[in-house]
């Protein structure tokens, strides 16, 4: 879905695996806008995750676009690897490029919208000369690496500062949210400027209550975030 105030990734890393072509058909249901793509490297952070051969499998029979979240060192090394359509997100993190402007701007050849991640403890400032050029900001609001986590809780404000830098260099800049997005921080999250929500394994995945009833909820706690981000001034 194209236009949405709050658009929703759908973290595949915490699909359930043993039933995942039913999964992708009730995010298809759902309208989910992304598929997030967690890549990992087992050196930038201590664990692997997806290669493009299950990346591949789980693409064939979706046609949702693909939202990739590389959290890898010197990330130009895999691009080619990526499957990248039009519409598609690929992010990788500030920490792990040596040439951060000159892999920005690689992605840019490519054709996708352009993302940089940083990690809870890593500052705003450190985007300052690279900002005009990506169109996607992904603050981590848990360390990189692991799903299940808790919320870093000053990453909130961090969230604050960059919409409201955002709004200041009035650049047209989405911010993405992931790391415990749930109903609990949904409201808060997006209030503070958050414009795409990760759904991982305490929210849109949780065995207790299925996609199709937790993407109702969603859909209300965001409009609770939107009106009050409404009411601070925020677009
Ligand atoms: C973490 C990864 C995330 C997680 C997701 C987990 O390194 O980038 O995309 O998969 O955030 O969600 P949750 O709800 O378990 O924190
Ligand atoms: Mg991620």
């Amino acid at each position: 879905m194209q236009n949405k105030a709050v658009e929703i990734s759908a973290s595949i890393m915490c699909i359930n695996w043993l039933e995942a072509g039913h999964d992708l058909i009730a995010l298809e249901r759902n309208n989910i806008d992304y598929l997030h793509w967690d890549i990992i490297d087992g050196s930038f952070v201590p664990d692997f995750a997806m290669g493009s051969s299950i990346i591949n499998t789980l693409k064939k029979v979706t046609n949702l676009r693909s939202d990739y979240h590389l959290m890898v060192d010197e990330p130009s090394r895999i691009f080619d690897m990526l499957n990248i359509k039009k519409g598609d997100i690929v992010t990788i993190h500030q920490e792990c490029s040596r040439h951060l402007h000159r892999d920005l701007i690689l992605l840019r050849k490519m054709g996708c919208l352009v993302g940089v991640a940083i990690c809870p403890a890593t500052p705003l400032e450190t985007l300052e000369y690279i900002i005009e050029d990506v169109d996607i900001i992904l603050v981590m609001t848990v360390n990189p690496g692991f799903k299940g986590q808790k919320l870093v809780a000053q990453t909130l404000r961090k969230i604050e500062k960059l919409k409201k830098r955002i709004m200041d260099l009035k650049l047209n800049i989405k911010i993405e949210v992931d790391g415990n997005v749930c109903p609990q921080y949904i409201p808060e999250m997006v209030s503070v400027g958050a414009d795409i929500l990760v759904g991982g394994s305490s929210g849109l995945f949780r065995k207790d209550i299925g996609i199709d009833a937790f993407v109702k909820s969603m859909e209300d706690k965001i409009l609770l975030g939107i009106e009050s981000r409404k009411l601070k001034g925020y677009s």
